[in-house]
């Protein structure tokens, strides 16, 4: 992959010239200052993982004379005294990353050409405010939008000050729906919530399924505590399309085709119905609609599910019937968030979270299922003191679904059409769907594209301005978790590098150009920490802003044994756990094909998944690393039969197209997917690819039945070799 070498060479050379090269400091050598030192100017602070990442791992951090000399992980029960192989880095990797963006950028060039000039802060802002002005004055609020997710999930630096910002202006609001909502979705509308047990409790658990999760690689700290259960005679069974290395380290990989999954749930019931394994006590006591279920069910027979998913008839009997018999063992099954990007995601979810209701393995410890742990933290924390001041809660502007940011970018006919476009943690040019559409929308010239970022990314180079922001090492914040039930508090190790700010200082900036006096924008960084981990609810008992300041993350005081539905419990109005919701347009979960037309079948014969493959990149992040980029898998895995009848070998260039786009990639010939099926990864910078596309230039704004979320892996496509 030379060209992607060439490339960061070229955009590390624009930097030199720009003179921005002066961020080219190693480590050691990082003339930093620190916010307050001991007496012999070492001083230790605690901090904790800002990724969209289950794990939510925390470490310390040890400076002397303000240098960083130690980066270390926690040693708590979760992280384990080991980060991730990304993470370990991180300092080297990002913070003192010699592409970082230290000073504010303008743009001097054409859009996307990456051309800008460095201006001080005082320009940026005061400019940036100015055409805001404008704006607003003519077209509205509404034409302005706020576009920040993954990037950041503290909660300070997501969205505390610049939600308030983007309130007060009236600006549209993002519906930030790509990433666990049509999971959520589903699952709650069976449990009426998604925790359910917690992550070490599956040391417990005995018939271990990981459904469409790659346990490995997205949730590796959870791998330990399935290796000890399995060490303890624990079966593993890997529910995935593509065997990813999860379900190669697996007792048994089963390998649906994509997107089949709720016929293979509803088939599973079939078969513990027909042998009468279901638990029929805890049905009578704790479920709702489980005669409608068994009606419905009743269609989906081994081999009816056997011609949905490609699976032997066989294989669905014998997984039913060892799943039902371990109800006791216990069984566990637990799901995270990649199988929910099908057209029939939010089903799968619904239908799987009911599977241990019908067998009673919830009254089990470490039996039932495992999803989220969001839910947690929502009643233990004083959101007031990062969420939106009273006065602003009462947003009735428009809501616009971050999965269609290319269409809104260029739809004619919207009114307000969107004029501004700020964007802070996240890097939509290669994480959202349809990328030749979004870049279509960047490129033009009436748009004000403002971006706040670590790094010249796929989007920064559309920017009209660039804002430098702080990392992790370099701003307070504080850390809830969807993975695990540690809160967490992130205390700066070293002073900003370069001229970079935090997100919250950028808003607050802004807010004052515009002439903004509320109060609600002098909350600084760590007032906002305080408050939030100042709370009386019970789960909160022992912790404090000073207690996880000296010790760094604690987890939740929860119940010594975490049983969420031993005795049914479900957070529905019922609290019932709802088999059939005459609510919902389907009252029942169903499979129902995605319909495609003859031609396009036959014009695009493949169907594509493109998911986290690289162990070393999260989403975008890291990806331009360039250890990571030469550890990344980046090619296309194909069937030997697909590849056969394509003639394609090992290693060939290959052009992978739609009518959304086309991606250069190599093909890896391996039976990790069935026939019809393709998988590259996800999160490659198309700027650092080869022919300058990567995957979500082969996705669509399609979305999937339930929480408005993109059916990204409900993608066709064809193959040519070039
Ligand atoms: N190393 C690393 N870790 C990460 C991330 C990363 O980018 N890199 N991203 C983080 C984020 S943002 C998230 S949301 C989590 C996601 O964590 P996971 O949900 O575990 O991760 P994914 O890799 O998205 O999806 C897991 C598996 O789902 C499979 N899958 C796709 N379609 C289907 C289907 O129809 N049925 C079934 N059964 N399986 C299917 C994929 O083949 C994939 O192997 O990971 C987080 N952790
Ligand atoms: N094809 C395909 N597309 C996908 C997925 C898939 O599986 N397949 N997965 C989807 C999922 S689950 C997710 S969560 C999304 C994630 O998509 P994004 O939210 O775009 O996440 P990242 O790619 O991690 O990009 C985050 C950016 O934020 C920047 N950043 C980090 N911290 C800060 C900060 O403090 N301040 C500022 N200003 N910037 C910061 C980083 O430098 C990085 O460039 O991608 C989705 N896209
Ligand atoms: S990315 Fe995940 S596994 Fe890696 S350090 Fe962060 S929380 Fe831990
Ligand atoms: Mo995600």
């Amino acid at each position: 992959m030379d060209s992607k070498k060439n490339k960061t060479l070229d955009r590390r050379a624009f930097m030199e010239l720009s003179a921005l090269g002066a961020a080219g400091i190693s480590l050691a050598s990082m003339p930093v200052l620190s916010a307050c030192s001991s007496k012999d100017n070492s001083k230790t602070v605690w901090g904790a993982c800002y990724h969209d990442c289950p794990d939510r791992c925390s470490w310390s951090v040890t400076t002397v004379n303000g240098k960083i000399t130690n980066f270390q992980a926690n040693n708590d029960a979760f992280t384990a005294g080991k980060l991730c192989d990304k993470m370990e880095t991180f300092p080297e990797d990002v913070t003192f990353h010699p592409d970082r963006i230290l000073y504010p950028l303008k743009r001097n060039g054409p859009k996307g050409s990456g051309q800008f000039e460095k201006i001080s802060w005082e320009q940026g802002i005061r400019e940036v405010a100015e055409k805001l002005h404008t704006i607003i004055a003519e077209k509205g609020g509404e034409a302005v939008l706020p576009y920040s997710y993954a990037g950041n999930m503290g909660l300070v630096q997501s969205h505390a000050i610049s939600g308030r910002f983007f309130a007060r202006i009236g600006a549209s609001q993002r519906d930030g729906t790509m990433c666990g909502s049509i999971a959520a979705t589903g699952v709650s509308a069976t449990n009426g919530q998604t925790t359910g047990v917690l992550p070490e409790d599956i040391v417990h658990s005995r018939y271990i399924v990981l459904w469409g999760t790659n346990t490995k690689h997205s949730n590796q700290h959870l791998w330990p505590f399935i290796e000890k259960a399995r060490n303890a005679g624990a079966k593993v069974i890997v529910v995935d399309p593509f065997q990813s290395k999860t379900a190669e380290d697996a007792d048994w990989h089963i390998q649906p085709k994509p997107g089949t999954d709720v016929a293979l749930a509803l088939g599973l019931m079939h078969v513990i119905l027909k042998e009468n394994l279901q638990d029929q006590d805890y049905i009578d006591n704790y479920t709702s609609g489980f005669n409608e279920l068994k009606a419905h069910v009743a269609d989906y027979d081994p081999k009816t599910v056997a011609t949905i998913t490609g699976l032997e008839e066989e294989s669905i009997i014998t997984f039913a019937k060892d799943y039902a018999l371990s109800a006791q063992a216990p069984s566990l099954i637990r799901v995270l968030i990649g199988m929910e990007h099908q057209s029939n995601g939010g089903g799968a979810f619904r239908s799987i979270a009911m599977l241990p209701s019908l067998t009673g393995s919830w009254r089990y410890f470490g039996g039932g299922l495992m999803h989220m742990t969001y839910e947690l933290f929502g009643s233990a924390l004083n959101w007031k003191a990062v969420d939106l001041p009273k006065e602003l809660q009462q947003q009735n502007t428009r809501s616009i679904n971050m999965v269609e940011l290319g269409k809104v970018l260029t739809d004619t006919e919207l009114e307000p059409g969107i004029h501004a476009l700020f964007v802070h943690s996240s890097n939509p040019m290669t994480t959202t769907m349809d990328q030749n559409l979004i870049k279509k929308g960047l490129e033009r010239d009436d748009l004000l594209t403002v971006v706040s970022e670590h790094f010249l990314t796929d989007t920064a180079r559309y920017a009209d301005y660039v804002f430098p922001a702080t990392t992790v090492l370099e701003n307070w914040d504080v850390l809830d978790s969807w993975g695990t039930a540690y809160i967490n508090i992130n205390e700066p190790a070293i002073a900003p590098i370069g001229e970079a700010k935090p997100n919250s200082e950028l808003y607050r900036l802004l807010a004052k150009a515009m002439g903004f006096t509320d109060s609600y924008f002098d909350d600084t960084d760590l007032d906002m920490v305080k408050k939030t981990v100042t709370s009386q609810h019970p789960y909160m008992a022992g912790i404090t802003f000073e207690s996880l300041r000296k010790n760094g993350g604690q987890r939740l005081k929860l119940p010594e044994k975490w049983m969420p539905h031993a005795e049914g419990n479900f957070g529905t109005k019922s609290g019932k756990c709802l088999f059939y919701d005459l609510s919902l347009k389907q009252p029942l979960p169903d499979y129902i094909p995605l319909a495609i037309s003859e031609d396009d079948l036959k014009n695009y014969p493949f169907k594509l998944l493109s998911i986290k493959k690289s162990k070393n990149f999260l989403n975008s992040s890291h990806a331009n690393v360039v250890r990571n980029l030469k550890t990344a898998a980046y090619h296309l895995d194909i069937h030997p039969e697909d590849a056969k009848t394509l003639q394609i070998s090992n290693g060939d260039q290959l052009k992978v197209f739609n009518q959304k786009g086309r991606v250069l990639i190599p093909a890896q010939i391996s039976k990790k997917v069935t026939p019809g099926v393709v998988c590259m990864p996800q999160g490659f910078w198309a700027s650092l690819t080869e022919g300058g596309s990567s995957a979500n230039a082969l996705t669509s704004a399609k979305l999937a039945d339930m929480g408005g979320g993109p059916a990204i892996q409900e993608t066709r496509v064809n193959i040519q070799k070039v």
